[in-house]
């Protein structure tokens, strides 16, 4: 009874539903009539929202691509001077480096420190043979030093002799020096030669080296020349006198 009915209602609803279709397409024609069309009616209000959908599956994460590298940025501005900081302690020593090529002042500075070693040496050895000479009787006046050789011989006799040993024969250039000849003259009790004559020119009395004499201390009436007398010897009391160049006299030396 019940599927009966129901095959009732749903034959009656199937006609309805085609009988709604024809008249709506016939509407729709340019063959409508007064009659069977009305004014199309005004659009509803939009319905309520429906209800949220089942949640989706998860999504594939998909696969990241990494873009290329950007230019670099541009430079920044200077940063503010940094305070002075307090010295630090000085660390220690590195090693040494290594030799370098030796350069011209490097070879400079070697030669500069041998000589200077060479000059030590001189100088120390010059110290002692000066010590040696002062307590063997030589006198130190200034820059001089005086040196008897204890023998006496003619002026160019002991001109040769002193000028072969590496000095001269010794002259008195001032009254320092004069007193320190007189002195050495004295201990050896004879009279002393002085590097000066007038040989070339009489009455003219030069040092060696030709040059005029500058300081003198002749005796009373000296220089007489008496007999051609163109040497000169000191006498105890410190004075000049002129004498025979060939005369024989103590040959004292100066360095
Ligand atoms: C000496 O000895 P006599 O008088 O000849 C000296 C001279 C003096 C002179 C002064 C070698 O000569 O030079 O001028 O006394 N001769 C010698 O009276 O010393
Ligand atoms: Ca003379
Ligand atoms: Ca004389």
């Amino acid at each position: 009874m019940y599927a009966l009915q129901l095959l009732k209602v749903l034959v009656v609803g199937a006609s309805l539903a085609w009988a709604t279709v024809s008249e709506t397409n016939r509407c729709e024609t340019s063959t409508c009539t007064v009659m069977a069309c009305g004014s199309p009616g005004l659009n509803g209000l939009p319905g309520r929202d429906g209800k949220d959908g089942a949640k989706g599956e998860k999504g594939d994460p998909g696969v990241e691509v990494r873009g290329q590298q950007g230019p670099p940025g541009k430079a920044g501005p200077p940063g503010i001077p940094g305070m002075q900081g307090t010295p630090g302690i000085m660390g220690p020593s590195g090693q040494k480096g290594q030799k370098g090529e030796a350069t011209a002042i490097d070879t400079i500075q070697t030669q500069v420190a041998t000589l200077e070693k060479t000059i030590q040496t001189l100088q120390e050895e010059l110290r002692k043979t000066k010590t040696l000479l002062l307590l063997q009787g030589a006198v130190s006046v200034g820059e001089k030093i005086f040196v008897s050789t204890g023998q006496q011989n003619t002026f160019s006799g002991g001109r040769d002799l002193c000028a072969h040993a590496g000095g001269a024969l010794a002259s008195s250039r001032n009254a320092a020096e004069n007193r320190a000849l007189t002195e050495i003259m004295k201990k050896n009790s004879k009279h002393a030669f002085l590097g000066i004559n007038d040989i070339q020119t009489e009455g003219k009395f030069v040092n060696l080296n030709g040059a005029p004499v500058g300081y003198t201390n002749w005796k009373q009436g000296e220089p007489n020349n008496l007999n051609n007398e163109d040497c000169v010897i000191l006498l105890e009391d410190q004075l000049w006198n002129d004498v025979p160049c060939e005369h024989k006299s103590l040959i004292i030396c100066e360095v």
